[in-house]
């Protein structure tokens, strides 16, 4: 008998900004992603504020999902899925986030997309906003400083929420939300990089304006939700939170309680304003010791209070240590760095393996809050080269998926609510952090390099008819 729920949702997960291409095809406006350069694990992307004809934007292209998509939803059909996590592009419905009519054509290509889903039976899992601000509020208002971008939010919301209500049960406000709550969001989530031009390593930090950003952010996300109920009940919202783990370097209690104010901050405290309906007290000392005074209106309060979502997704990669002691090697990749683990390896990209750490935050994540879980990014990004018989055989892959999926079972034992699993990037796309088509993560394999070239042609990976199989047995066979 297998653990799961009989209606859990496997699938896989991809974000519009890093997959479909058509970057300004029918109308669409750009986003930030496309105007961020190539880079690599080495080297960092850069953002331009205007595209240079002698740098290489992989989001222009990507994996063209836009002139592919019946064709990836028939492999994701194949492999079994009941679950598709996808975005929508803000750029593709209201090209500068401020037109008072949506693009229609924008409109009908996710008309597009979520029937073909449901052709194939597969439920489809939107993330309002997936790392796609779009670059016209960056010029115009430093991204979300400022609080008219909640009513432009709201309005993209109206309308993608109307125009999918018969096909759309399940939604994610932000992506990630509390990468804001770490330098890199800036580019990620906050948009809050006007006027800047160069490496995203050297993007200048405001921690102020990125935390007064967050709270637009937390509350634009809460009216979603807020309105969502009150107008579409048979919704489903989520929110989304970017799980970095972290443990005590060591048993020395200064080093637990380091640790707890990292979870606190990096972890937590977007998650319980969106479960909870109000900012944590923790965060009102780190605001204070920080210098931060977020302005708030009046209404914030209520909307945050009545805007609670329904369930709680997340991505997990990796995990790190935290410690108060000098001389402690760093991790040396990770999302967000933190220290190295001794009894951890790490992928190619230095990303910490650590499954057992995911039966951990499941257990900690559901006892805080008790709503169901699902875990939407999973997954091991790394080289794949094709064997002699011209295929990919990725063992490696399939290793890590089915420790992190063994440790879910586990989670489930303990009696955590699971509704279902998205592994990242169920199909090769465009790195979010490094831009990258190196750092591949798919079942299925896309001709498509870092140079630009690829004739964008599709291949089952070896992982692909194992986890065919882990579906057809709810994850009984592995
Ligand atoms: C998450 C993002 C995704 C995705 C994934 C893998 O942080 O939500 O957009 O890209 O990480 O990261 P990367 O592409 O940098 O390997």
């Amino acid at each position: 008998m297998s653990v799961f729920r009989d209606d859990f949702l496997w699938g896989g997960a991809c974000a519009a900004n890093q997959f479909e291409g058509a970057w300004d095809v029918d109308g669409k406006g750009p986003s930030v992603p496309d105007l961020c350069t190539n880079g690599s694990h080495t080297s960092p992307k850069w953002v331009t504020p205007a595209v240079r004809p002698d740098r290489l934007y992989p989001s222009h292209e990507a994996i063209d999902f836009y002139h592919h998509y019946e064709e990836d939803i028939a492999l994701f059909a194949e492999m079994g899925f009941k679950c598709f996590r996808t975005s929508i592009n803000w750029t593709r419905i209201f090209p500068t986030g401020m037109e008072a009519e949506p693009n229609e054509k924008g409109l009908e290509f996710y008309d597009r997309v979520f029937d073909c889903c449901k052709r194939h039976g597969i439920e489809p899992l939107v993330t309002i906003s997936h790392y796609e601000l779009p670059y016209a509020l960056v010029e115009k208002y430093n991204g979300w400083a400022s609080r008219e971008l909640i009513g432009l939010f709201m309005n993209y919301c109206k309308v993608i929420f109307e125009r999918y209500k018969d096909k759309v049960k399940y939604w994610l406000t932000f992506n990630e939300i509390n990468t804001a709550t770490m330098p890199l969001g800036a580019i990620l989530n906050t948009g809050t990089i006007q006027g800047f031009e160069g490496s995203t390593a050297d993007v200048p930090d405001n921690k102020a304006e990125r935390f007064q950003a967050l709270h637009h952010m937390l509350v634009a996300g809460a009216e979603a939700v807020r309105y969502a109920h009150a107008h579409y009940p048979q919704f489903q919202m989520g929110c989304m939170i970017c799980f970095l783990t972290s443990y005590p370097m060591t048993c020395d209690p200064a080093d637990v309680v380091a640790n707890q104010k990292e979870m606190q901050v990096r972890n937590w405290f977007c998650s319980d304003v969106h479960v909870r309906g109000e900012y944590p007290s923790y965060m009102k000392r780190y605001l204070a010791e920080n210098g931060i005074a977020i302005e708030m209106q009046p209404e914030d309060a209520a909307i945050l209070k009545e805007g609670t979502v329904d369930f709680y997704t997340f991505s997990y990669y990796m995990s790190s240590c935290v410690t108060t002691h000098p001389d402690v090697e760093d991790v040396g990749g990770n999302i967000g760095g933190g220290k190295k683990n001794p009894y951890l390896k790490a992928s190619d990209w230095g990303w910490q393996i650590d499954p057992i750490g995911l039966r951990y935050t499941l257990n900690e994540i559901y006892d805080r809050y008790r709503i169901p879980l699902m875990v939407v990014e999973n997954g091991l990004g790394a080289y794949d080269t094709k064997g002699e018989d011209g295929k990919v055989h990725d063992s490696y892959r399939i290793d890590y998926l089915r420790s992190h999926i063994e440790q879910m079972a586990e989670a489930v034992r303990d009696g955590v609510d699971l509704m279902g699993y998205t592994p990242w990037g169920c199909i090769d796309l465009v790195s979010a952090s490094t831009g990258e088509m190196a750092k591949r993560y798919g079942f299925i394999y896309v001709n498509k390099f870092d140079d630009g070239t690829g004739d964008l042609s599709r291949e089952r990976k070896d992982s692909f008819y194992w986890y065919k199989n882990v579906i057809a047995t709810n994850g009984e066979q592995l």
